[in-house]
């Protein structure tokens, strides 16, 4: 099953909406995808910023920078600095109103950071992003709101050859990983330049292979309820006093002391 379920941006008004539809397809999906919400131009300076002293060793299939995850697939901490620290990014309006009707609207920007997967890497292991909030009572997993969502921006147009994340709707209301996860219908998430995708911290994915001989850069970052502290995560968002006075008043609160 790839039924594609994207939302225009266009179609979004972020003072007036209700929602609705974007409400319900994330509460049962665990995921959403929404197209044209950054401009491409704007994705291309993150993207040259993201990929500035990245080097790409094609003979020996390595990167100069990050922590390999799986097989040809590295996690590159972004620092907090220009031009990541632009509203246009960190604080879309768009996604401004998404996250409050998800998150409530004490959230905080909690990671910043790139997934680049090397040509001829293979599929991922299924996971998610956290442990169940309460492990040893699996059953709660799938009744309470997200506490986290991981949102995912392409920094290169992302098809099904370079590298789409495998996800597994409905999955942020189990615990734990089905044995059988990889046989249940996935959809497969992927879109151009401009769009973005994201997911419930608790629902299953998987990066998937890149076919293509470029590398697959995905830029994440992650909204976090403001008491969650995500202890997994090597990248947690680090912002120096200088970039935290770029900051606009309105969007302080997404960066509260640690
Ligand atoms: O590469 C992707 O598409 C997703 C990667 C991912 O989920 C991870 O590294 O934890």
């Amino acid at each position: 099953m790839n039924v594609d379920v994207a939302v225009k941006a266009d179609s979004l008004i972020p003072k007036t909406s209700t929602f609705a539809i974007e409400k319900h397809l994330f509460e049962v999906q665990g995921y959403l995808k929404i197209e044209n919400l950054f401009a491409k131009e704007f994705i291309q300076q993150l993207k040259a910023a993201a990929l500035k002293n990245i080097d790409f060793d094609r003979e020996a299939m390595t990167l100069n920078h990050g922590t390999q995850v799986a097989h040809r697939r590295y996690i590159v901490n972004i620092p907090f600095t220009s031009p990541f620290n632009d509203a246009a990014f960190y604080a879309n309006p768009t996604l401004m109103a998404l996250m409050r009707e998800f998150l409530g609207s004490h959230f905080i920007l909690s990671s910043l950071g790139c997934v680049i997967s090397l040509p001829g890497a293979t599929d991922q292991h299924v996971h998610a992003d956290y442990y169940p909030l309460f492990e040893e009572r699996p059953n709660l997993v799938g009744i309470h709101p997200p506490f986290a969502i991981t949102v995912a921006v392409p920094l290169v147009d992302i098809d099904l050859l370079n590298g789409p994340t495998r996800i597994w709707p409905g999955s942020h209301k189990t615990y734990p990983i089905d044995q059988k996860m990889e046989s249940y219908p996935q959809h497969l998430l992927h879109g151009p330049i401009g769009s973005c995708y994201f997911w419930d911290y608790r629902t299953f994915h998987a990066g998937g292979p890149n076919f293509s001989d470029e590398i697959r850069p995905l830029l994440y970052f992650s909204y976090t309820r403001r008491w969650f502290k995500d202890s997994l995560n090597p990248d947690r968002l680090a912002i120096d006093k200088q970039e935290y006075q770029k900051i606009p008043e309105e969007h302080r609160k997404l960066f509260p002391p640690s």
